[in-house]
C-alpha cells in the first residue's frame, strides 16, 4: 500500500502489487469449471492495483473477471488486505473459499490461518454490475465506474497472536492544551496465548499490561492523559505515531489532536470559528480511473491547496489511504462517504440496498477512524430525502455512525427542494446540492432558496445547526469562451462561481463551500447525453489538470480569507 509512513517493525509484509493475470468471464462459467483451481490458459496479464476499464478493449465491461497471482509465506499465518475491490468479489486461496466482500472503495482483510509455509496461489472473483436497485452505487451515476482490483493488496506474515485493528479516541481539556486518551486493541490468536500489550505515543511509553487472548480479544486502555499537545489544525498537520505492540508483532497508526464541533451556526476547529473552503474532488484520472499513482494524487493536493482551499469533499466514495495520509499531514479537512448517490425510494427501502451501505460505513470508519483530516462523515448523497423509508434509513445511519465516533460530524449532501425535505434532522450540518442558474432557475434564486431553508430549519427546532454548500457550479469546456454569457463557456462558468462564492461568504449561517467540482471527471454512457465529451466538464481544471479561467476567480476569493476562512 502506498503510505507515507510504516505500519509495522516486527510483521513481515509483501507487496502484491505486480503483474497478475485476468479472463474475462463473459459467459458466467467460470464458477462451474471451478476457476479458482483451474485457472483459464488464455488469460491476459494486468498490472495491479488498476482498472480493467483502462486496458485496451475492456473500457465499460460489466460482468465478473477473474484474477490470479502468487505469493509466498514463511509463517504459517497470514493476514492479507485488500484496499479496494469494485465492487464485489470472492477470494480463494491454493483453490479453497476464503471469504466475500462487498463494498467498492472500501478496505477490507482476510485471516489465512493455517495456510503453511511455502507458495501459494490467489484467485480473486470480481463482478461490478450495477442495478437500479440494490447495487452500491447504483446504475446511471455521474461518474465512470471502473471496475478492478483498483487499489493494493498487501500480505501480512502474522504469528499464533497478532493486532487486527486500533481505534484512538480522546477527549482534549477545555484550554486545548491536554487529552485524556482511550484506546481499543483488537487481538486475534489462534489458541489461548499470553502476552504483553505495550502503547506507545512517538517513544513515549504510555501503557504496560499482560494479556490472555484466545480468539478476538479486544484490549480497552483508558484514561491516559497527555500534556503539552500540539493541536493538529489547517495547515498544521502535527501528528503523533501511536504504536500498539506484543512481543512478536506491532502495529503503527498516527493520530492528530483536534476538536470539531458546531454552536449557534458555526463550525468550530479548536475552538475557532471556521468557514470551509473547499472543493469536491472525484478521485479520477482518465488513464488511471481510480487507482491515480501517488504523484498524480500528490499534483491534486499541491493545486487544490494552491486554491487556497482548507478543505476537501471526497465525493462520492472513501479515498486511497496515500490520499487521505496526505490531508493529514497537510492540515486539510476532508469530508468522506459511501458511494449512496441518487437512490429512488424503491432502492433506499431495499434491504439489501441498507445492509450494504451500513457495512460499507463500517469499513469507511474502521479504516479511517483514527485520521484527524476526517472531520465529517456523509451519509449519503441526494438520496430522495422527501420519503419516509430515506428518513427512516437516515436515523439507522446517523446512529451506526454516532455508535462508531462521536468526534466528527455527520451530514449529508441534499438536493430535495425544503419543502419536501425530510430528514434535516439527522444532520449535524445541513448540506445543500443545488444549482440554480445551471439546470433551473437563476443564480439570483439561491438567496430565496437559502432563506427558505432557513425558515425550515427554524420550523423545526434545529435553526442552530450550520449551512454548508456541498455543490453548486457549472460546466466550462476548456480553452472554449465567447463574448456572450452562454453555457459552457470558461467565463460563464467563472462569473457563475464569482457570483455564488460571494453571496455565499456573506450569508448568515453559511459555514462553507465545497465547489462542484475540482477536476473534470469521465461520466457513464447515461449520464454522457447532457455531458460534452462524456465528460462532468464542471471541473475548475480540466481532466488533466489544466486550470480554466475559474480556477484563479475562485484561487482570490478563497485567498482573501485567512486560512480558517475569516
Ligand atoms: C449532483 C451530484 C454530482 C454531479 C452534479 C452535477 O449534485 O452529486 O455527482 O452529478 O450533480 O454535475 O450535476
Amino acid at each position: 500500500m502506498i503510505r507515507l509512513f510504516e505500519t509495522t517493525t516486527k510483521r513481515k509484509t509483501y507487496s502484491l502489487d505486480k503483474r497478475w493475470e485476468y479472463v474475462l468471464d463473459k459467459e458466467n462459467k467460470g464458477k462451474d469449471e471451478k476457476w479458482y483451481k483451474n485457472f483459464p490458459k488464455n488469460s491476459k496479464k494486468i498490472y495491479i492495483p488498476s482498472c480493467l476499464d483502462n486496458e485496451f478493449g475492456n473500457f465499460g465491461f460489466e460482468g465478473t473477471t477473474w484474477y490470479k497471482t502468487e505469493f509466498i509465506t514463511e509463517k504459517e499465518n497470514a493476514f492479507i488486505t485488500f484496499g479496494a475491490v469494485n465492487n464485489e468479489c470472492e477470494v480463494y486461496v491454493d483453490g479453497k473459499y476464503i471469504g466475500y466482500h462487498y463494498g467498492a472503495f472500501c478496505e477490507f482483510s482476510f485471516t489465512l490461518s493455517g495456510i503453511g509455509k511455502g507458495n501459494h496461489t490467489l484467485v480473486v472473483m470480481v463482478n461490478n454490475e450495477t442495478n437500479r436497485i440494490n447495487t452500491v452505487p447504483l446504475t446511471r451515476v455521474d461518474w465512470h465506474n471502473y471496475s478492478g482490483i483498483i487499489r493494493s493488496v498487501e500480505i501480512n506474515e502474522i504469528d499464533d497472536i497478532f493486532i487486527k485493528h486500533m481505534s484512538i479516541s480522546y477527549k482534549l481539556s477545555d484550554d486545548f492544551k491536554s487529552a485524556i486518551l482511550n484506546a481499543k486493541i483488537t487481538l486475534e490468536s489462534f489458541k489461548e496465548i499470553k502476552d504483553t500489550i505495550t502503547l506507545y505515543l512517538n517513544d513515549e511509553k504510555l501503557y504496560c499490561e499482560d494479556v490472555v487472548s484466545d480468539g478476538e480479544t479486544i484490549v480497552n486502555i483508558e484514561n491516559i492523559r497527555i500534556d503539552n499537545i500540539k493541536l493538529w489544525d489547517i495547515y498544521e498537520g502535527n501528528l503523533y505515531y501511536i504504536k500498539a505492540e506484543l512481543n512478536g508483532d506491532d502495529l503503527i497508526d498516527r493520530i492528530g489532536f483536534r476538536e470539531i464541533k458546531t454552536k449557534n451556526n458555526k463550525i468550530y476547529l479548536n475552538g475557532k470559528s471556521i468557514k470551509i473552503k473547499g472543493v469536491n474532488r472525484h478521485e479520477e484520472h482518465y488513464d488511471w480511473g481510480f487507482a491515480m499513482p501517488f504523484k498524480l494524487i500528490k499534483k491534486d493536493i499541491d493545486i487544490i491547496k494552491n486554491l487556497g482551499c482548507n478543505a476537501i469533499r471526497g465525493s462520492h466514495y472513501p479515498n486511497s489511504k496515500a490520499t487521505l495520509d496526505l490531508l493529514d499531514e497537510e492540515g486539510i479537512m476532508f469530508w468522506e462517504e459511501v458511494p449512496m448517490w441518487g437512490f429512488p425510494k424503491e432502492a433506499i427501502e431495499d434491504e439489501l440496498t441498507q445492509k450494504r451501505v451500513l457495512s460499507m460505513h463500517k469499513d469507511m470508519q474502521k479504516r479511517d477512524i483514527n485520521r484527524p483530516c476526517i472531520v465529517i462523515w456523509g451519509m449519503f448523497n441526494e438520496i430522495d430525502t422527501s420519503c419516509d423509508e430515506a428518513q427512516k434509513f437516515a436515523q439507522k445511519v446517523y446512529k451506526q455512525i454516532k455508535e462508531g465516533d462521536l468526534s466528527r460530524l455527520v451530514s449529508y449532501a441534499s438536493n430535495v427542494r425544503e419543502e419536501k425535505e425530510i430528514c434535516y434532522k439527522y444532520a449535524d450540518i445541513i448540506s445543500l446540492n443545488f444549482y440554480f442558474g445551471w439546470y433551473s432557475e437563476t443564480k439570483e434564486y439561491w438567496t430565496t432558496f437559502l432563506n427558505n431553508v432557513k425558515e425550515k430549519m427554524k420550523s423545526e427546532g434545529i435553526g442552530d445547526r450550520p449551512i454548508i454548500i456541498s455543490e453548486f457550479g457549472a460546466g466550462g469546456i476548456f480553452g472554449y469562451d465567447s463574448f456572450e454569457e452562454v453555457k459552457w463557456t470558461e467565463g460563464t462558468q467563472s462569473d457563475y462561481l464569482d457570483y455564488t462564492l460571494k453571496l455565499f461568504s456573506d450569508f448568515d449561517g453559511v459555514c462553507g463551500t465545497y465547489i462542484w467540482q475540482y477536476c473534470d471527471i469521465r461520466t457513464s454512457d447515461f449520464m454522457s447525453l447532457n455531458r460534452p465529451r462524456s465528460f462532468n466538464n464542471k471541473g475548475i481544471v480540466n481532466e488533466h489538470r489544466q486550470p480554466k479561467k475559474s480556477y484563479f476567480t475562485v484561487k482570490d476569493i478563497y485567498t482573501s480569507t485567512d486560512k480558517y476562512g475569516n
